[in-house]
């Protein structure tokens, strides 16, 4: 059996070369489905609210960017809609304590 060793090596470099890309896929990220919501937010007095929000946003997965303006009462959230929903990012804020809706 001289011959089963090269087969055998053949038959493992085309697995490789069949499951690599296909490893290489499930590593691969969802494509980013970037948007933007404004989220009304009664109850906040001052930066700090402003502050808090802001780190608990950042902290959602999914959530790129956020600008709270307590002054306004609104903030507005960048995120992946792929990772997350505005439903999560006004559960996120009612969670701190504040009343969040999303702005029409
Ligand atoms: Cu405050």
């Amino acid at each position: 059996m001289t011959r089963s060793r090269p087969l055998a090596i053949w038959a493992l470099l085309q697995t490789a070369a069949l499951t690599a890309p296909l490893a290489l896929a499930g590593a691969c990220e969802q494509p980013v489905d970037e948007k933007t919501v404004r989220v009304d937010i009664e109850g906040m007095v001052c930066t700090s609210c402003e502050q808090g929000i802001g780190h608990a946003l950042e902290r959602l997965e999914g959530v790129a960017a956020s600008e709270v303006d307590h002054k306004q009462g609104r903030a507005e959230v960048r995120y992946d809609a792929n990772k997350v929903t505005p439903e999560q990012i006004v559960t996120t804020i009612n969670e701190l304590g504040y009343t969040a809706s999303l702005a029409n």
